[in-house]
């Protein structure tokens, strides 16, 4: 059995995201969505509201979970056993970003990076795009599943705490 960890901030994840989750889950028997902290980056949701949506979009793939990384990524792919990760990317600048990380979790535990080329139909999609999208009142639903596109809209919405 083979299994394969996509890790990434999933802030919140987006049908880009989903599309590299589907395409793992062609090469590998099982797939573990690790939702992971990004000291770079400051969050909209937090972890588990990040769980969450990426539990309900992608809650029709079989073979598919969603877990929270609660530390360092390589020992979260050492304990639950995974064979690869698998990242995508959109172009140079994400392999610029995803090289040393690739690197340094092989230096860690021993675990290979695979990359996906994004489809270039969804390359225009980044989490922190779709946010700024959204909070100016711009159409999100073609970028990110139902169920995120609402939580974007209660949590952006002027309303909102
Ligand atoms: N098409 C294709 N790929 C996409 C698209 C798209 N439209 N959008 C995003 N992606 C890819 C990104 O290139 C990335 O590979 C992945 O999806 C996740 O993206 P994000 O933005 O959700 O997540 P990041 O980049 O913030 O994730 C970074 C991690 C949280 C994975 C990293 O910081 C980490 O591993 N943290 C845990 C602590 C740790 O182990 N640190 C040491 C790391 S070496």
């Amino acid at each position: 059995m083979s299994l394969a960890v996509c890790p990434g901030s999933f802030d919140p994840i987006t049908l880009g995201h989903v599309d590299v989750v589907r395409r793992a889950r062609e090469m590998f028997d099982e797939v573990v969505v690790a939702v992971a902290h990004n000291p770079a980056k400051r969050y909209l949701f937090d972890a588990e509201t990040r769980v969450e949506l990426a539990g309900a979009a992608l809650a029709d793939v079989d073979g598919v979970r969603v877990e929270l990384v609660p530390g360092l990524l390589a020992r979260f792919c050492a304990d639950v056993g995974a064979a690869a990760i698998v990242k995508g990317l959109r172009g140079a600048a994400d392999f610029d970003n995803e090289q040393a990380m690739a690197l340094m979790n092989r230096h860690l535990v021993g675990i290979e990076t695979v990359f996906i080329m994004g489809d270039p139909t969804l390359g225009h999609i980044a989490s922190s795009m779709v946010k700024d999208v959204a909070s100016h009142g711009g159409d999100i639903e073609d970028l990110v599943p139902p169920a995120v596109a609402a939580a974007l809209h209660r949590a952006l919405s002027p309303s909102a705490d």
